[in-house]
């Protein structure tokens, strides 16, 4: 491939001040940049392609440079920064494996749809298609996972890209920007012009809601005798948990929320029921499944809400809010589509629409369903109780605690059990479902919120995919607080084979690890328990200490039904086939029950 070495341009007239006509290194001017955008942190790991950014860096007192000890915790870290405050966050990675390694980052943030921007070195523009030493086509690589990506070939386009990828990475639907930036053009020298002005031709998410359609909303609400609110990720993205609130109380309609949009709703408040799907509330599947009327807020019906889409809210009407034009009729086909911001919407509704009075026997119905199907667990005197913890936990928190998780029973029993009630307070992979998120997401939210609590809460095998970044805790004085239920195995894989292939373990069984020692040698304190005598007293310990903690949560994996998470819908099957206890599934005990299904 050619050169892509550029002239010089000549500096704009006029437009700058003094001080900014000196010529800089494209690497400064990426810095430069990055501090016009408001960038305070960036997780980054050097190597030859990225080491002269990270030269610059050093030389900036504006940006914080969170040193990760693998690129895969900096790109979960950049998502727990931009998860916890809505502000993108930055990642930065060296070319080849560097680069390689943001890839399972990149896409949590795609299917979560979480404003990231990825900053990758690249090997010099002379040798790239060469095969050259650490040359990985990262823009190609990545070109199905990202909102928008760009490789930089000219060092003058530096500001323009910079503001770009951050205007794209955090309108509309939010997402993942890559930035790759060969190492020479990091090096050359240009006069910058930071006056930037964005002009993206066939890039302008329309915000506003049709009123028309809002009116057709509001008709069909009127009409409605068994209505439900779905809400989704859609809801904390557009910042509209207070409109949410709003128009629930008005309106008085029963709300459930997807993983996803949990905080964006007050779980405490008698109208909410809880998370929905394959792991939900029994309560809500029903209320879902037997409504007239679905209002899907910020939502993407998700094969692990529908289950089997053909037999999913077979009675519903759908009115379907969402910013991303694709997703309305992506999975269902909708009566009442609204393509717009959901704040806006939601601030139509709340105007136009008169409160639910005619809804009442539809509440009873569904308040029977909460008390009939209870989330619950059992205690065990002689066992730590996974669930338990979480309950004990929370009950400790800070009010404004910040929870992340890692991927597997642990996140769907913290999903069930901890009552989340402000947006941006729950972390975790959902769309990907990737191991190893909780500890470094934990971590950037953290550096985002010094002052706040964060507990990250693993499962052993989530928390060993990347527990290095306990190193980084130490070393930066991170103060994350870690729980690590560990149960010895790949909890929820082995769920499924105890549920689906006769409990034949199938590489499942990964061997107990002493979880305090580890963290004693990167030098956190550390705290092991097996008994259940010991859960709060550690608990307490572990919340009272300044520092970062790791308290290993030793527990047997149960093989038993009430050592699973229940309720579970299995994939692709439907709300009857809710397994509710070791017993029954819906259907069945409804049969039993002589109830018509
Ligand atoms: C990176 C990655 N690899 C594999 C999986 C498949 N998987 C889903 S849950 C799970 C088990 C998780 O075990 P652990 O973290 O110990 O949590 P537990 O289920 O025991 O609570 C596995 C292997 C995944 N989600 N992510």
């Amino acid at each position: 491939m050619a050169s892509r070495a550029t002239k010089k341009k000549s500096a704009p007239s006029g437009k700058l001040k003094k001080s900014a006509v000196l010529p800089m290194k494209g690497r400064d001017i990426l810095v430069k940049s990055l501090e016009n955008e408001g960038v305070d942190t960036i997780f980054g790991y050097p190597g030859g392609a990225s080491m002269e950014i990270h030269q610059a860096l050093t030389q900036t007192q504006k940006i914080r440079m969170v040193l990760p000890r693998h690129e895969q915790g900096g790109s979960f870290a950049a998502g727990g920064y931009a998860r916890s405050t809505g502000r993108p966050g930055v990642c930065l990675a060296t070319s080849g494996p560097g680069a390689t390694n943001l890839v399972t980052g990149i896409m949590d943030a795609k299917l979560d749809s979480i404003p990231l921007i990825a900053i990758t070195g690249q090997v010099p523009s002379s040798v790239i298609g060469s095969d050259a030493f650490q040359e990985a086509d990262v823009v190609g690589s990545t070109f199905p996972m990202v909102k928008h990506s760009y490789l930089i070939q000219n060092v003058n386009e530096i500001p323009q890209v910079v503001h770009e990828a951050f205007h794209i990475a955090q309108t509309g639907r939010p997402g993942p920007v890559l930035i790759d930036i060969p190492k020479d053009i990091q090096q050359q020298e240009t006069i910058p012009d930071f006056n930037v002005k964005l002009n993206l031709v066939g890039y302008k998410p329309n915000l506003k809601p049709a009123p028309q359609q809002i009116k057709k909303a509001v008709h069909f609400i009127n009409e409605a005798k068994r209505p439900i609110i779905y809400a989704g990720g859609g809801i904390i993205a557009a910042e509209a948990s207070k409109e949410l609130r709003k128009f629930v109380k008005k309106m008085g309609i029963p709300i459930t929320n997807t993983v996803m949009g949990l905080g964006s709703y007050p779980m405490d408040d008698p109208l909410s029921l809880h998370m929905l799907g394959m792991h939900g509330a029994v309560y809500a599947n029903i209320a879902m499944n037997q409504a007239d009327l679905v209002i899907a807020l910020g939502v993407r019906f998700d094969d692990r809400v529908t289950g089997k889409l053909a037999e999913f809210c077979k009675d519903a009407k759908f009115i379907h809010v969402d910013i991303d034009p694709s997703e309305i009729n992506k999975n269902i086909s909708i009566d009442v589509p609204i393509q717009g911001d959901v704040k806006q919407a939601l601030k139509m509704m709340i105007e136009q629409a008169t409160p639910k009075k005619d809804i009442g026997p539809w509440l009873k119905q569904v308040e029977g369903w909460k008390k009939e199907f209870p989330l619950a667990y059992q205690l065990d005197k002689k066992a730590i109780v996974p669930q338990n913890v979480i309950v004990e936990a929370q009950k400790l928190a800070d009010p404004d605690v910040i929870v992340a998780v890692g991927v597997g029973q642990h996140q769907m029993w913290v999903a069930q059990f901890w009552r989340f009630h402000s947006p941006r307070t729950f972390l975790s992979s959902s769309g990907l479902g990737s191991m190893g998120f909780g500890l470094p997401a934990a971590m950037g939210a953290q550096v985002a919120h010094p002052d706040r609590q964060v507990i990250n809460i693993e499962g052993d095998g989530s928390f060993l995919m990347n527990i290095q970044e306990l190193q980084t805790l130490k070393i930066e004085k991170i103060p994350v607080k870690n729980i690590v239920l560990n149960n010895a195995h790949l909890g929820m894989v082995a769920q499924w084979e105890d549920r689906f292939y006769k409990s034949l373990r199938g590489h499942t069984f990964i061997g107990d690890a002493n979880f305090a020692e580890i963290a004693d040698a990167f030098g956190i304190k550390s705290e092991t328990i097996t008994q259940p005598k010991e859960v709060v007293p550690a608990l307490k310990r572990m919340m009272k200490h300044k520092g970062p903690y790791v308290l290993d949560v030793k527990y047997p994996y149960n093989d038993k039904s009430h050592g699973h998470v229940i309720p579970m819908i299995p994939g692709n099957h439907t709300y009857l086939d809710t397994i509710i206890d070791a017993e029954y599934n819906l259907r069945e005990y409804w049969q039993k029950k002589g109830i018509e299904v």
